[in-house]
């Protein structure tokens, strides 16, 4: 009989079922520690930053968590692909077709030709993404948050008065320099979660939420009908990892969005925007870095460790935190 584990960390047979909300490249980074914690994982990955450019339908996040866990990320970046040339892109400029704004690899345009492909002849973005990472194998189960098309719009006060632009213009074209007075996720309302997202979340034994931007990466994914019911009603713990380390976001310019809500831009303002599970929120457990140790968030246990995914090996130090604090909050 093997020496039983101590009952908090033994949730049912087999490995542990993590799902993981996720943005792009904080998301991904965030995901090679949650592989290397368990061989059950779903990531929920936020498409609202997906932008359709010279024909092609471009899923950027999605496209930053299969190229990362499947080997092929140019690490520098976070996006995109290793080893990339960008003579597509320059032809494209020559002929002054827009956006010349937008980075558009080569081996990148393989990627976007093959889903624009498939989203045509009328498969869904989940399948798609299936098919996808047939090739590049990440190691978990990769879930478009919807099948539907959803895009954050950003709303800008400008010389020639308030306009939206699309999410990749001001975060790319503008580097996320004009001022945002909102972020507007088109089509959120009319969206539903794809297949197996829901059933991803009530059946997990442990549901993060990745250190991504809380407001375009994160808060697109609640903004469809469904996933945030679906997350306070969950049997599994519910911990988020904060993005915010020292009153800074440590990538994902979450400085710059967090504001237009209202919120601080602290481990804490994060932590208590997403709320305590037990007062209409979502948390049980917040994991927050050593350096905000005093960071407090009623109704959820809050747990200081080192933050910064500096290697998998660091990441799946975070994930084991978050799991053990999983396993110890206190529930409603
Ligand atoms: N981010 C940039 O800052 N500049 C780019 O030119 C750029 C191109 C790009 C192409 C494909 C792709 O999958 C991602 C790309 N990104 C680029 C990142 C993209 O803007 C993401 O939405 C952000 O990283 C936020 O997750």
């Amino acid at each position: 009989m093997p020496a039983r584990l101590p009952r908090a960390t033994v949730v049912h047979d087999g490995p542990m079922r993590i799902t993981v909300l996720a943005g792009g490249v904080g998301g991904a980074r965030f995901l090679q520690g949650v592989r290397a914690v368990s061989d059950d994982v779903t990531a929920v990955v936020n498409t609202a930053d997906d932008v359709t450019l010279h024909g092609l339908r471009v899923c950027p996040d999605l496209d930053s968590v299969m190229y990362t866990l499947g080997g092929g990320i140019d690490t520098g970046r976070g996006w995109g692909r290793a080893d990339e040339t960008w003579h597509v892109k320059d032809e494209l400029a020559a002929y002054g077709a827009e956006p010349t704004w937008f980075g558009l690899g080569d081996r990148d345009v393989a990627t976007h030709l093959v889903r624009t492909k498939m989203l045509d002849a009328g498969y869904p973005l989940s399948a798609v993404t299936e098919a996808l990472c047939a090739r590049w194998e990440p190691g978990v189960r990769l879930l478009p948050m919807s099948d539907e098309r959803v895009e954050t719009h950003v709303v800008v006060d400008g010389p020639e008065g308030r306009r939206a632009l699309h999410f990749q213009e001001w975060w790319i074209r503008h580097r996320a320099a004009l001022d945002p007075v909102e972020f507007v996720p088109v089509g959120a309302a009319e969206a539903k979660p794809a297949p197996g997202v829901l059933d991803a979340v009530a059946e997990a034994d442990l549901v993060l939420i990745a250190p991504s931007n809380p407001v375009v990466s994160i808060g697109t994914i609640l903004a469809v009908p469904g996933i945030r019911d679906a997350l306070r009603a969950t049997a599994a713990p519910v911990v988020g990892v904060s993005p915010i380390i020292g009153g800074a976001p440590v990538r994902g310019m979450a400085e710059r969005c967090l504001p237009a809500l209202g919120v601080e831009v602290s481990a804490a303002g994060v932590g208590g925007w997403y709320g305590a599970r037990a007062a209409d929120g979502l948390l049980d457990g917040w994991l927050v870095d050593t350096a905000d140790r005093e960071a407090a968030v009623p109704g959820v246990d809050v747990r200081a460790v080192p933050l910064y995914m500096t290697d998998p090996e660091a990441t799946a130090a975070m994930v084991r935190a978050a799991a053990e604090l999983g396993a110890q909050v206190r529930r409603a």
